[in-house]
């Protein structure tokens, strides 16, 4: 049997290609836009962002070395907000910094939270530590990518510590600024969000040279050797010489180690937009 389209099928594939095509142009511009600003210095990035989203944009902190965003903000002389994913799983040190860093820079951090019947359901039928048994991509759906996802809902751009040093795997092409390959903002649709990337070409020494200069307060878990830091099941500090990813979900593959907030760097799942995944 012939398949028939129907008036509203047609009504939505119109709206489908006028968003495929203002995203495109979208694309474009901020494809060129990362291709002036690779140069710049993460505080000229910042403050570019800064100006171009104002109450729109929100840093994105995980509570470790990317602290340098938030300093970044501040020498802007720019307002600026912060928001983190309080997945319930993170290091007693972790909430202590997050702390710290509310009082040294007198602002208050927008926390999110997973939702409380879905994390319910998952331990109630799997357990504290399902994902050691069958992987992360399950609990960081529920605990941190669901919440990320509403974070950016009220949002128009957002502000990541990603580097391309901190994983030649997944993280070598991150650009300085992009359309969100995977995530929608507050108009809905490809193209909605932009994601900025202030630090993406700064090396982690030259990160912690600039925090020790600025005397910038840090997580006291890296002097327990941790160098990239997450959740407190899935960290652990990494051995001189180790990379610092060696630190994250060590019991799973190397190309699985990103955990749905940036899984637009993975090549084979920028296809995956919208489908409704994490
Ligand atoms: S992750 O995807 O593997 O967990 P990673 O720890 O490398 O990410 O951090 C990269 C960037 O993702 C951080 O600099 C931050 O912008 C964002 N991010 C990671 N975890 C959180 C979190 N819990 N809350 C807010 N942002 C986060
Ligand atoms: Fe769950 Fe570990 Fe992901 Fe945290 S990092 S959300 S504990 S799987």
């Amino acid at each position: 049997q012939a398949a028939s389209i129907s008036a509203p099928d047609l009504i939505g594939i119109n709206h489908l290609w006028i968003y495929r095509s203002v995203g495109k142009v979208e694309v474009e511009g901020f494809e060129q836009l990362a291709k002036e600003l690779d140069n710049a210095s993460p505080l000229e990035i910042m403050d570019k962002a800064l100006e171009k989203f104002g109450s729109d944009i929100a840093i994105a902190f995980s509570g470790a070395e990317d602290v340098a965003l938030i300093e970044y903000a501040k020498l802007t002389g720019r307002p600026f907000r912060v928001f983190s994913l309080d997945t319930g799983r993170l290091n007693p040190e972790t909430y202590r910094f997050f702390d710290e860093v509310e009082k040294h820079y007198g602002i208050r951090i927008e926390y999110m939270f997973p939702d409380a019947v879905e994390v319910q359901a998952l331990v109630r039928s799997k357990g504290l530590f399902s994902f050691y048994e069958d992987g992360h991509q399950e609990c960081c759906c529920v605990r941190k990518v669901r919440p990320l996802r509403r974070a950016l809902k009220g949002l128009r751009a957002w502000i990541t510590g990603q580097r391309k040093d901190q994983s030649p795997g997944t993280r070598s092409e991150v650009p300085v600024v992009q359309v969100d390959p995977v995530f929608e903002g507050l108009d809905g649709g490809a193209g909605s969000l932009v994601k900025w990337n202030p630090v993406a070409n700064v090396d982690g020494t030259d990160i912690w040279n600039f925090l020790r200069v600025m005397n910038v307060p840090v997580n006291s878990l890296h002097s327990q050797g941790f160098v990239s830091i997450g959740c407190e099941p899935c960290t652990r500090p990494v051995l001189p010489g180790q990379h610092e990813r060696e630190g994250r979900w060590w019991w799973e593959d190397a190309k699985a180690k990103e955990c749905g907030l940036h899984k637009g760097n993975l090549k084979e799942d920028s296809s995956a937009q919208f489908n409704g995944n994490g």
